[in-house]
């Protein structure tokens, strides 16, 4: 039956009390503790994770319930075959998305962070989700940050984090500096305003030491094509060749066209004429040495050779500056003036910003002995308590106004000296929080960022779940840093997530959410009204994860119809039939199978067409009522555990083990198709692969054709109709 006909079914009235019945389970699973994870005594550990919150203004965005719960759905489909399933959360509540928030609305970033996390983790509590509350984080709190800075300073002992005076972004709005990654399109990633370039000295990361390796790596990787593709286009490795033209190196991935160059040029501010000359190595003519715009200053040599018949913003500059343009062909011949060589586009992580809301950079200058580490034993260097938070824009964050706090002794000598008053990147914070999970509250966290013993039995992450657009942000910065702690030697593995799954994004009655167009959809409401499970339900039966969906009201309340008429055909009487048994076995295999594609909404169509066979049938058995309730668990989990204790259980659904099925049994049974000859009727055959090969080895249809020449008229699912010539 049509998935459409069956879902019109369900369109009927009917009081299944939601508000109730889940909060009743989620007191008793909290109280139990169902959904804590024996870390250390896991047998078959899966780490389920999901892309780390950040609070918004509304609170928990739909987005993120829409992607919790196609990662929740997995963990529990995972613990249901045996895995010993973690699945942790918490919050990524520093940074400038929340301090922006708060300088808004003009309250203090601290105060601002307590109010959201409090409703936060309650909106967290009602989705379902088999979180272990006993593992929170969040990125603002002292024990954590202290191992960002830590991290911090391991990074700079291993020579991978480093000041440098370069051209940076600079937001004007943010009044911050920014990495190139979170420049999107020429504007900030934060608040779209147009960057700015800046002279300015900053801390960076030595990202650009592992673009090869984070390149080959990718082959290694499950995880969907589209972001790989996105970081290696990123990394934007540049096979080419160096060429002299006296003291100058140009950077060409062109050499073939060398005896077409007309000019040098240099990175510059302006255009203008060097007034040196050098010779073309290919033509043994004087060239001039130009500065252009157009070159960039760190990459390759930053020196290109222009060549106007084959380049495009050569030929632009040519003309504009009356330089010389030879026509010539491409000559393979000219690659023996050069020497292989590679550049990559990636640039070094810019890591400083000169805000408040951040881990302060752990770092003393000393006008005597240099930059130099805060001890580890003084970490964490704390963020004080200001009140003149808001960020000047003079290239210095707000605590560079308060020397109670950047006043210190140097280190190494004891002299006076200043700590570093710019705080690290909120994408540090991220780069590293799965490590953490597992170890909070373990026996070393105190001494330790993660204890080795629990990162080696439980990483790297199993399953990875979250959005495509952090593909060149929080997934490249994350793969880089633990490489980064693999080599100093702190994790035994160089890749942090095994599998990543990207989810789509969901829209309401066709549009894009948003604040202005007042179509932003409030998981609180729609919880209230419907429960979370029909609104888990309904999110899934939108479409395939990975392609989101668009939200409609009608369909949410489709759905709400949906969980009461399954509820009450638990109250249907016992009975057997055959039918039943062959629909329950394809069932299985086929939720099964779906949810492990990820397909759930095709798994929720199956439900709902097998819930109408027994609504015909008007009466099933107490061990297909549970069987049902086990395969509803991981989508519908309030519901699901409601049913199994209608049904006398005494343990949870959700501890109980995912129902097998019979091959044989569960095989989809085909419909059969008719074999005409001339048209007439002389045999039937299964429907099925290489209908037409089965149907030609017939004997009573071999009869009738001999050995004549015919053409095939195929009707699907219904005939085939071999036509033999001249008729
Ligand atoms: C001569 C030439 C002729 C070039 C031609 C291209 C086409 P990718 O693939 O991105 O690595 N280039 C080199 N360094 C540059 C810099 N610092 N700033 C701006 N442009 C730079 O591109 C390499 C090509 O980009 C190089 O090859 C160089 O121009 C330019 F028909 O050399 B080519
Ligand atoms: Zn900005």
């Amino acid at each position: 039956m049509c998935v459409e006909r069956v879902y019109n079914w369900f369109m009927s009235e009917a009081k299944y009390a939601h508000r109730e019945i889940e909060s009743k389970w989620l007191k008793k699973w909290e109280d139990e503790e169902l959904n804590k994870t024996d870390l250390l005594g896991a047998k078959r550990p899966f780490y389920n994770l999901m892309m780390f919150p950040y609070p918004s203004a509304e609170g928990l965005h739909v987005g993120n319930m829409y992607a919790f719960t196609a990662a929740d759905i997995y963990g529990r489909f995972k613990r249901m075959q045996g895995f010993d399933v973690f699945e942790p959360i918490g919050l990524d509540g520093f940074g400038i998305h929340s301090e922006n928030y708060a300088l808004k609305i003009g309250r203090h970033p601290k105060e601002h962070a307590q109010i959201t996390q409090e409703n936060f983790y309650k909106q967290l509590h009602q989705v379902g989700n088999m979180f272990d509350w006993s593992k929170t984080l969040e990125t603002y709190d002292p024990e954590y940050y202290k191992w960002t800075q830590w991290i911090f300073i391991q990074m700079y002992k291993a020579g991978l984090a480093y000041r440098a005076k370069s051209e940076v972004n600079w937001c004007p709005h943010c009044k911050t500096v920014l990495a190139d990654e979170q420049v999107i399109d020429g504007k900030c990633e934060r608040c779209k305003s147009e960057m700015v370039r800046k002279e300015l000295e900053q801390w960076f990361f030595r990202i650009t030491k592992y673009a090869q390796r984070l390149l080959d790596n990718l082959d290694k990787l499950d995880w969907v094509q589209n972001i790989k593709t996105s970081q290696k286009n990123w990394i934007g490795r540049s096979e080419g060749m160096k060429l002299k033209f006296g003291k100058y190196e140009v950077f060409t991935t062109r050499p073939d066209t060398l005896h077409g160059a007309t000019f040098l040029a240099l990175a510059g501010k302006k255009d203008r004429f060097t007034g040196e000359m050098v010779i073309n190595p290919a033509t043994g003519k004087e060239i001039p040495v130009w500065e252009a715009v157009y070159v960039v200053a760190d990459y390759g040599t930053g020196v290109i050779m222009g060549v106007p018949a084959h380049d495009e913003r050569d030929m632009v500059f040519a003309k504009k500056h009356g330089i010389e343009v030879v026509e010539m062909e491409p000559d393979k011949s000219m690659e023996k003036y050069g020497e292989k060589t590679t550049h990559y586009h990636l640039r070094d992580w810019l890591i400083s910003r000169q805000r408040y809301w951040g881990p302060p950079i752990p770092m003393i200058n000393c006008p005597k002995c240099g930059w130099q580490p805060v001890p580890e034993k003084d970490l964490p260097v704390l963020l004080p308590d200001i009140s003149d938070y808001q960020p000047e824009g003079e290239g210095k964050g707000p605590l560079a106004k308060h020397p109670e706090f950047y006043k210190t002794a140097c280190p190494v000598c004891g002299g006076n000296a200043e700590r570093e008053t710019d705080v690290s990147d909120t994408f540090l914070d991220s780069a590293w929080y799965f490590l953490r999970y597992p170890s909070i509250r373990s026996a070393h966290s105190g001494q330790l960022p993660f204890d080795s013993e629990i990162t080696k039995k439980w990483m790297p992450v199993h399953m990875y779940t979250g959005g495509a657009e952090h593909a060149n942000l929080h997934l490249l910065y994350t793969r880089f840093l633990t490489m980064a702690l693999h080599d100093l030697g702190y994790v035994p593995f160089e890749e942090p997530f095994k599998r990543f799954f990207a989810h789509g994004m969901i829209v309401k009655d066709g549009a894009k959410m948003s604040k202005s167009k007042g179509n932003v959809v409030n998981p609180d409401d729609y919880i209230a009204k419907y429960g979370a499970d029909a609104l888990r339900l309904y999110f899934m039966f939108l479409g395939p994860i990975d392609q989101g969906g668009d939200f409609r009201d009608a369909g949410m309340e489709g759905m709400a119809r949906f969980v009461n008429r399954v509820y009450r055909l638990f109250d249907l009487p016992e009975a057997k039939s055959e039918d039943i048994v062959k629909a329950e076995q394809r069932l299985i295999k086929k939720v099964g199978e779906d949810i492990e594609r990820r397909h759930y909404n095709t798994a929720i169509a199956a439900m709902m067409e097998y819930i109408n066979l027994i609504n015909g049938i008007g009466g099933w058995t107490k061990e297909q009522k549970g069987i049902l309730a086990i395969m509803l668990a991981p989508l519908a989990p309030f519901l699901a555990e409601e049913l199994w204790f209608k049904l006398a259980h005494k343990d949870s659904v959700h501890l109980q083990a995912w129902p097998k099925y019979d091959p044989g049994l569960a095989v989809q049974e085909r419909g059969v198709i008719a074999i005409q000859v001339n048209g007439k009727m002389r045999d039937r055959v299964e429907d099925g692969p290489d209908v037409e090969q089965r149907a030609l080895q017939s004997d009573k249809i071999k009869k009738f054709i001999g050995g004549a020449k015919y053409r095939t008229i195929f009707v699907p699912g219904k005939v085939i109709n071999f036509v033999l010539n001249g008729k």
